[in-house]
């Protein structure tokens, strides 16, 4: 073929089907957090859930530690241009926590401890999509990356998945989040290089 000469490595080839365009591979996990990292001990953390309806489901940390634990292996895409292919972490598939919730919502705002804010698509969260996760290599999420759980929503850029989360908050409308209101865009596909609006 004599396309890939010996001594590449491929990590910036751009033909790598791992990446989406516009992106680079890196083995390096970059902090990147608008203002303090907040300190949520597991025992006063609490999960929600909240319902066009007004109905709100919660859940303790060892409420959620009690749910189906799933491993997680995924590569994932931050915005400004790098990826990590192959990341592997723990939590609770967010079809689990929504199992108990009726709803005809279709769109939801992701809460995090200490104000960040994020909207998702219902449908995106579903259907195997996304995860509270709590473990990253195999060890416990650190504060920096959210920790002590924080959302994991890979197949859209890295700003969705919410560091230090609280709950989801359904909703009627699709209303911007905090990087949203800042000119990111509202979707956030990283395959059709939805960056910015
Ligand atoms: N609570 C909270 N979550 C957040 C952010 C934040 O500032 N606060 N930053 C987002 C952005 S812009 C990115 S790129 C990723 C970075 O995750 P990392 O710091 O683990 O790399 O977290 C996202 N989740
Ligand atoms: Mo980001």
């Amino acid at each position: 073929m004599g396309i890939i000469s010996s001594g590449f490595h491929g990590k910036r080839h751009a033909g790598n089907p791992a990446l989406p365009p516009g992106q680079h591979e890196t083995d390096t996990f970059p902090v990147l957090t608008a203002g303090p990292a907040p300190n949520i001990a597991t025992a006063d953390w609490e999960f929600f859930i909240t319902t066009g309806a007004g109905q709100r489901h919660t859940w303790s940390w060892d409420a959620f530690m009690a749910l189906p634990q799933v491993e997680i292996r995924t590569d994932i895409h931050c915005v400004t241009s790098w990826s990590q292919l192959g990341t592997t972490w723990r939590g609770v598939s967010l079809d689990t926590l929504f199992d108990e919730v009726e709803t005809t919502s279709e769109f939801t705002m992701a809460h995090s401890y200490g104000g960040y804010t994020t909207n998702v698509p219902l449908q995106d969260l579903l259907d195997g999509q996304a995860w509270v996760a709590w473990e990253f290599g195999g060890r416990p999420l650190e504060r920096a990356h959210g920790g002590p759980a924080r959302l994991l929503v890979p197949h859209l850029y890295l700003w969705k998945s919410a560091k230090w989360i609280n709950g989801i908050e359904l909703m009627n409308e699709d209303i911007p989040g905090f990087w949203e209101s800042n000119g990111y865009h509202l979707h956030g596909d990283p395959w059709r290089e939805q960056r910015y609006s």
